[in-house]
């Protein structure tokens, strides 16, 4: 079907009032609104030219991100979380070996984001483990909470070796695209997260 571009997309000027007349609900493509989900590439004419750079965390105002270069609403759609990598001290919290006679650690990373939870794998016996474990696609809703817990495995179990949590899981944080969890007391306790659309 072809779409004939009108003026009413954006409003209609009616005895000197404009009036939004496109602003149904419901991503449809053709409605003059460029909607969560809908591309510019799919919908050229909802979702006009480029708008954004990807590239630029602050690209997008408000509660938005950049998504196929348009600026799109943060929430209700959903993320890929990759637990990149990190580094642990040399000791724990307590000041002690993670492991008998220095060994180094087994660590494992739970991300968890409102109330879904992702474990990575162990990445045994390193200081700068590289888990690179990306979780499903996470729906991220407006006030979200998240919490990072960086984990130690020994074969009596997991323990806690530092962690960092917020409330809420901010549009800006989604934007940056990187999350990074670092024990404000422990040096080299570090864990890097990269965020993505998807
Ligand atoms: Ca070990
Ligand atoms: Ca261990």
């Amino acid at each position: 079907m072809r779409l004939t571009r009108i003026p009413a997309a954006v409003g209609v000027l009616i005895a000197g009032v404009t009036v939004a007349c496109n602003d149904g609900g419901g991503a449809v493509c053709g409605d003059g609104v460029c909607d969560p989900g809908e591309l510019a590439t799919a919908c050229p004419y909802d979702c006009a030219g480029p708008t954004c750079d990807p590239a630029q965390p602050g690209a997008c105002a408000g509660e938005a991100i950049c998504v196929d270069r348009q600026c799109v609403g943060a929430f209700g759609r959903g993320y890929v979380f990759t637990v990149a990598s990190g580094t642990f001290p040399v000791v724990d919290a307590a000041g002690q070996p993670w492991d008998a006679a220095g060994d180094p650690p087994d660590g494992l990373v739970r991300i968890t984001i409102g109330d879904a939870s992702f474990t990575t794998p162990v990445a045994p016996d390193t200081w700068a483990p590289g888990w690179d474990a990306a979780t499903p696609s996470i729906v991220v809703e407006a006030g979200a909470t998240y919490a990072i817990d960086v984990l130690e495995r020994d074969p009596t179990g997991d323990a806690l070796a530092w962690s960092c949590a917020a409330a809420p899981l901010t549009a800006a944080r989604l934007a940056h695209g990187v999350l990074v969890c670092a024990s404000p007391t422990l040096p080299d306790a570090r864990v890097t997260i990269t965020v993505r659309p998807g």
